[in-house]
């Protein structure tokens, strides 16, 4: 059976998080498990998530992180500790529902039957779309952040390099050195992916339907949106000498000299 943790960053999502775990657990996947990584929310989203932990057999893990709060951060803590809790993937998923717990069936599978490190949910695949009320600027923007922008600067043959839904191999995660990764805005997505296509991961992308988020208010503002435009050029510069063999696993010493 492999071990899959949806690791998903909330802050004031109570609302959202019990329909969350509904979806999840929905897909009758006996590995699945969820790690909510909670930034002191004032709405009291990490109580509600102790109550989802007794609902679901302890199948919700919380962690509540102090201190000043962060969107990568909070991803980067909950990687390391699915991955010290033994998950084989580890999934990048927000809790506002705009990354659907239904298309998480489909990653997966693509992820197991093609042997790919990582499976990005793809608004900008074929099958994949945006939020159908979204005013034709925001599409406008998005489409052009994603599918021109982009691209053309890292020489990247991705379709959807901000989506932040995600599936990672574990061990593809940890090799990738996430102490490295530098961004701590939403941008941290591009950066990682980009580092992971440098370094030659097999990169897959699935058809996901991005609806807005329903409950609950969004983080996101344009100020994020045009420092995460302006950081896409400091990514190219930080990485474009990556290499395979810069994987984390060749950094390591060679046994002889590890003292075992
Ligand atoms: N732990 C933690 N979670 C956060 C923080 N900021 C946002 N989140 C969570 O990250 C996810 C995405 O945040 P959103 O506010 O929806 O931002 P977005 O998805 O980039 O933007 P939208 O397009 O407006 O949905 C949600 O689950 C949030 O609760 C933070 O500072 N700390
Ligand atoms: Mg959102």
């Amino acid at each position: 059976m492999q071990k899959i943790f949806v690791v998903s960053p909330t802050y004031n999502e109570r609302d959202n998080l019990p329909r969350l775990a509904a979806g999840l657990f929905a897909l009758d996947n006996p590995g699945l498990e969820i790690l909510v990584v909670d930034d002191n929310s004032p709405d009291g989203t990490a109580e509600v998530a102790e109550e989802l932990r007794e609902k679901y057999d302890e199948k919700v893990h919380v962690l509540r992180r102090k201190g000043p709060r962060g969107f990568a951060a909070s991803y980067f803590d909950g990687f390391r500790l699915a991955a010290k809790m033994g998950a084989d993937l580890i999934v990048q998923m927000d809790a506002d529902l705009s990354h659907m717990p239904r298309h998480l069936a489909e990653m997966l599978d693509m992820l197991n039957r093609g042997n790919y490190d990582v499976v990005i949910g793809s608004r900008y695949v074929s099958g994949g779309g945006v939020d159908v009320d979204w005013p034709w600027h925001r599409k406008f923007l998005s489409g052009f952040a994603n599918q021109v922008y982009t691209p053309a600067i890292l020489s990247i043959p991705i379709h959807d390099t901000t989506s932040g839904f995600r599936v990672w191999r574990t061990e593809s995660l940890m090799d990738m050195d996430i102490d490295r990764v530098q961004s701590n805005g939403y941008v941290f997505g591009v950066e990682m992916i980009y580092a992971a296509y440098r370094m030659g991961y097999r990169i897959g992308e699935s058809p996901i339907y991005f609806p807005d988020r329903q409950y609950g208010n969004s983080k996101m503002s344009s100020s994020i949106a045009i420092e995460a435009a302006l950081r896409v050029w400091q990514i190219l510069f930080r990485y474009r000498r990556l290499t395979p063999a810069m994987r984390k696993k060749r950094f390591a010493p060679p046994v002889s000299e590890t003292g075992l």
